[in-house]
């Protein structure tokens, strides 16, 4: 057969991994499968022997790394019976939710922080038909709300405290490994709630299990200075990044966040707002990648933690890129007001006379 089979999704590909049944049926959009990308110019630019990879996880169906573990919480909810699920969100956890309960025919109920979401995710939650909760209040207080009305109300939580989200999330894991084909020394991502840093940590660790030798890397976390409870060594109570996705100041998975840092021997540390958004237009103008500003975080960190030797020369780094730049276009074009834009009739000479006035410099 000159043709590769079709991908289906993960929950099919890593299916002996997962907790899922034969007759499962499966809620999914073709999620995973992601690429990983390696950075030559960025690389290039640092003037260090490193080898930097993104994971590109913007590709995802809904634009974010939350595919992953929403097509393993709304398949079991639906295996289970649920007619419905809630969650809170900063944003791209609402617009995965939203999706999946669409293909699912169940319903979603979202919470989120009232003008503090990029304008992609709300537009995306509208369009899936959620039922959107704007609440006056930060994503901290939605995630309280939600515990306590999942007691009084027959709703499926599908934030990363449900351990399926975790499962589906650990693929991503698995896939750098086959992919790369060993484990990278460094593995950074941007950290929020830090369901996905565990949920990678478990990927790799079950591949260490397996007695693959060396599967796992040192995990480093980044968070924004203005949400940084792992830095502060305490919960925050009003975060504040202009990294919309990770303002969160009471971490869900707090515990397991230290434990892997610890047992990975990485480490937790932060960027201003600034330092995240100079790191993810440098990926964009250097590399052709654009990604949502909570993501820049890690590429941020990574290249500040290679300049200044914390990773060692030599070292292969991979940098989750959790959600897609399209996300936030509010934000991108803030931080654009010297693009290369001009306004000119619409002529054939006008249009010459710009380029080569352009290419002249
Ligand atoms: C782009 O959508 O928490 O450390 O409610 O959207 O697993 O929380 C988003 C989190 C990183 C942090 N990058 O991941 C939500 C939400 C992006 C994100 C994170 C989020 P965690």
């Amino acid at each position: 057969m000159p043709f590769r089979s079709r991908y289906t999704g993960l929950i099919d590909k890593y299916r002996d991994h997962l907790p899922v049944h034969d007759d499962t049926r499966i809620i999914s959009l073709g999620e995973g499968n992601t690429p990983l990308i390696r950075l030559h110019n960025v690389s290039d630019s640092i003037g260090k022997d490193v080898d930097i990879y993104v994971k590109y996880e913007g590709l995802n169906p809904t634009g974010s790394f939350k595919d992953r573990g929403m097509t393993m919480a709304v398949t079991k909810a639906v295996e289970d019976g649920s007619k419905a699920i809630i969650c809170a969100s900063t944003g791209n956890t609402s617009a995965a939710a939203a999706a999946y309960a669409a293909r699912a025919g169940i319903t979603a109920y979202v919470l989120i922080p009232e003008g503090k979401i990029a304008m992609g995710k709300m537009a995306q939650a509208m369009m899936y038909g959620a039922t959107i909760l704007q609440i006056k209040g930060n994503f901290d207080l939605g995630m309280d709300l939600v515990k306590q009305v999942a007691k009084e109300a027959p709703v499926t939580i599908v934030n990363s405290i449900n351990p399926f989200r975790i499962q589906g999330q650990k693929t991503a894991a698995f896939e750098i490994l086959e992919e790369l084909g060993f484990a990278p020394d460094f593995h950074c991502l941007p950290v929020g709630n830090a369901g996905n840093i565990t949920a990678h940590w478990m990927g790799y660790s079950e591949y260490h299990k397996s007695g693959i030798v060396n599967a796992r890397p040192k995990m480093i976390g980044y968070q924004a200075s203005g949400a940084a409870p792992f830095m502060r060594g305490e919960m925050v109570d009003n975060p504040e990044t202009v990294a919309t996705a990770i303002r969160i100041g009471h971490p869900q998975s707090w515990d397991k966040a230290w434990a892997l840092q610890k047992e990975s021997h990485g480490w937790f540390d932060e960027l201003a707002d600034e330092d995240i958004l100079a790191a993810q237009k440098l990926l964009a103008l250097s590399e052709g990648v654009f990604c949502e500003p909570a993501s820049a975080a890690s590429l941020g960190g990574a290249i500040r933690d290679v300049k200044n030797g914390k990773i060692p020369e030599g070292s292969k780094i991979v940098c989750t890129l959790t959600g897609n730049g399209l996300k936030d276009p509010d934000t991108a074009i803030d931080q654009c007001a010297n693009a290369k834009m001009t306004t000119i009739d619409a002529t054939l000479d006008e249009v010459k006379r710009t380029i080569l006035d352009s290419m002249a410099g």
